[in-house]
């Protein structure tokens, strides 16, 4: 065997006409620097090699390529650079063969656009996600995608960045051929089929674009609409322009300006957001005292106990994950409407096509309705989601303990009151913990899992792959008042309401918020959640002495019955569309009056300042959280802000975003803020010890907690 050449992560060798490219580098097989060596050497090899007529390339392990090694970026990327690479296998003057499994992503998919035939085995995942990294496709993908697929398909994969199955990339072209049976031996024949038949190198890049009757108007309104929908963001932006290079330049030429945008966006703030948004996503499962010889409990049957808003979406996602769901309700009326909810929701879905008639008669039937609590006897787990009150929810769990079996986990979705609390007051403290769910509990991706002082280990495991089975992100919280989603939300409310008195409006407030990239602002916010819900919170948890002010609009707009998109009015007025909210005079005036009435005197807020005062608040309560253990790192309060309350990826949440302001600055920032308004501003003693030592927030890791409830 000559020609043969290795290194510890790709090898090359031949068997008979059919060189093999073998690439091991696991967990994902990311196109690291040793790997992209690793393959500069084989193909060295192979081209070197006068008995190769094929090529196979292919992966060991879970998947195919998943991209380039995101670990590796923030500097210069090391080592032979995948364009290169890329070329270097589509100038391979016999066939090249990719044998596809697992994920082709990224770097990956685009190494597989090089080669000259596709064959992926069954339930493959193909797709570019760069734009949700802040980049676009930097190794031809935006140039040989829609040569391959066409402009449209290309566009759609690009600028969303969603995968397609490998049915689907059968259909589209973007593979030639689907396994029939083991991936390996259907590869092998394809290509010993492929060289019997004398089949050429077919060259992606020599291919041209279908346009699919696209224009350039058809490229401006693409801009028009990334601009609305992905507002301030880079990535989106660029892809277009890279596609639109695709129709109008020459391949090397429409490779160079590819490779000038993505170098704009791999430099750009944006990118190393969401590069830390990945991470922090598969960090946020790591959890101390929970290994992989934590126990876990079997999760076969669910109930869930309120048949409410939050109630009802619960029960929609345990029968989405699969689980025969008791829906329990002590009022006949409640179950009715309960029951109602669920069936629009998936009566939507099935509109939507994401759902098939049969798979909406089979969710509906996992559903099963009852009174009785006798019935949630054989249930595993059970999640309680009635009427916030402290009393109530003791009732509901006094009643589990008598029913459920004694390994049956007992669940809250309480957002405020004390798990601990709760959990001292059932027989088996043990089995007790928080699921947060965030409304609509069968959209919001976030579930904040909130780990009571007495939960055991083996509950704490089971809710975190619970989590993962329901399609959401688990992000484990200590308890506290509002854990830590709401808990932050309290100093964002509170100076929005500040703001107001001092003369901005509830649409400039908004709209500096949405221009900084939330997905809406404090305002509509609360005019979606509830005004009354907030009136509610604060008469059971008062304003601190001297902040009362801050939330005089809203309790006067709670005694007006203008509780927000529920009563058809709020800070704003909604018509028929209550997506749509019109600025209300008659709140302006009400904010006029009131200043008057404090004796503050209004004046003009820029955008900057109001962003300020709004994140500042975030910032300073989410180091708080994190120096009392609340939060186990940093990351886990940004990502509870993206996904629960639409802060910006691409601005990395609240925290990241402080590390990049520079804590020096933003600890000047709050002194200065504690100078002219008060305590309430006074900076964490975290974010002043890190200032000090020039630390960053990500960089610190609080020590275990024991429960903390003195949260003040
Ligand atoms: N780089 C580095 N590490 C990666 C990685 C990657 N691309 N993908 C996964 N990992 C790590 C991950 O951190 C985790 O580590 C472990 O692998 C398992 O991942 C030029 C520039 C492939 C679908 O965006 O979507 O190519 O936590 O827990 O749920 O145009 O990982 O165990 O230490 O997520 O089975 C484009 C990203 C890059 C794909 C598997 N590629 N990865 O999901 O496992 S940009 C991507 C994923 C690019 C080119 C550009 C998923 C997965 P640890 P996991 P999973």
């Amino acid at each position: 065997m000559s020609h043969a050449a290795s290194t510890a992560l790709v090898s090359y060798r031949r068997l008979g006409d059919i060189g093999f490219i073998d690439i091991d580098s696991p967990p994902v097989n990311a196109l690291s620097a040793a790997v992209r060596a690793g393959l500069a050497a084989a193909l060295d090899a192979a081209e070197a090699d006068p008995g190769v007529r094929a090529l196979l390339l292919r992966c060991r392990g879970r998947t195919f390529l998943a991209g380039a090694d995101i670990a590796e970026f923030g500097g210069e990327i090391p080592g032979p650079q995948l364009p290169g690479l890329v070329d270097r296998i589509e100038a391979f003057p016999h066939p090249v063969i990719a044998a596809l499994h697992g994920t082709a992503l990224g770097g990956g998919l685009e190494v597989a656009m090089g080669c000259h035939y596709r064959i992926a085995a069954p339930g493959t995942r193909l797709g570019l996600p760069e734009v949700r990294l802040g980049l676009i496709p930097g190794a031809g993908g935006t140039q040989r995608l829609p040569r391959l697929v066409g402009l449209g398909v290309a566009m759609d994969m690009i600028g969303s960045g969603r995968p397609v199955d490998a049915a689907r990339a059968l259909a589209i072209g973007l593979v030639d051929r689907l396994a029939d049976g083991e991936l390996d031996a259907a590869a092998l024949a394809y290509a010993e089929e492929l060289v019997a038949a004398g089949a050429p190198p077919r060259r992606t890049g020599e291919r041209s674009v279908d346009m699919g009757g696209f224009g350039a108007a058809d490229f401006e309104r693409g801009r028009a609409e990334a601009r609305r929908s992905a507002r301030g963001q880079l990535a989106p932006l660029a892809c277009i322009d890279a596609l639109e290079a695709a129709c109008t330049l020459p391949l090397a030429d429409g490779l160079r300006r590819e490779n000038a945008l993505f170098i704009d966006c791999y430099r750009s703030p944006q990118a190393q957001a969401l590069w830390h948004v990945f991470f922090a996503e598969r960090a946020a499962g790591v959890v101390p005292g929970i290994d992989a010889a934590t126990p876990e409990l079997p999760i076969a049957r669910a109930a869930v106990i309120g048949a409410g808003t939050m109630g009802a979406g619960i029960a929609v996602c345990l029968a989405d994950a699969g689980l025969p769901v008791r829906l329990l309700d002590g009022s006949p009326q409640a179950l009715a409407r309960g029951l109602k909810t669920i069936e629009s929701v998936y009566r939507g879905a099935l509109v939507k096509g994401r759902i098939d008639e049969a798979t909406l008669q089979r969710r509906l039937a996992q559903i099963q309705p009852t009174e009785r609590y006798e019935d949630l006897a054989d249930a595993d787990l059970v999640v309680e989601a009635v009427f916030e009150s402290m009393d109530v929810k003791r009732g509901v769990f006094a009643e589990l303990d008598r029913v459920c079996r004694q390994d049956a986990i007992l669940a809250t979705n309480t957002s405020t009151l004390d798990v601990d609390v709760l959990a001292a007051s059932t027989i088996n403290p043990l089995r007790v913990l928080g699921l947060h769910f965030f409304s609509p509990a069968n959209v919001m991706r976030l579930l904040e899992i909130v780990r009571g002082a007495a939960t055991a280990p083996a509950v704490l495991k089971t809710a975190l792959k619970l989590s993962k089975r329901l399609g959401k992100l688990g992000i484990v919280s200590g308890v506290c008042y509002g854990f830590i989603g709401n808990r932050m939300v309290d100093g964002y409310l509170r100076e929005a309401g500040a703001l107001l008195l001092e003369g901005a409006t509830p649409e400039a407030v908004d709209r500096a918020m949405t221009d900084f990239g939330l997905a809406m602002g404090p305002f509509a916010m609360q005019d979606l959640a509830g005004i009354d819900v907030g009136w509610r919170v604060r008469q059971e948890y008062p304003p601190a002495p001297g902040l009362e002010a801050c939330y005089v609009i809203a309790d006067r707009l709670y005694a007006l019955g203008r509780y927000g998109q529920k009563s058809g009015a709020g800070y704003y007025r909604y018509g028929e569309d209550r997506r749509r909210p019109q600025p209300d005079a008659e709140v302006e005036a009400l904010i006029v009056e009131e200043a008057q009435r404090l004796g503050i005197a209004r004046r003009a807020l820029g955008a900057d300042e109001i962003v300020e005062r709004l994140v500042l608040p975030l910032i300073n309560e989410g180091a708080r959280i994190l120096e009392e253990g609340i939060a186990l790192r940093s990351s886990d309060i940004d990502l509870v802000w993206i996904n629960g309350y639409g802060f910006p990826a691409w601005r990395g949440g609240p925290m990241f975003y402080a590390d990049r302001l520079g804590l020096a600055q933003v600890v000047e920032r709050l002194a200065h803020y504690a100078g002219r308004f008060g305590p309430q501003w006074t900076p964490a003693p975290l974010l002043r010890e890190l200032a000090a030592a020039g630390r960053r927030l990500d960089s610190y890791t609080p020590s275990p907690r024991s429960s903390q409830k003195d949260h003040s």
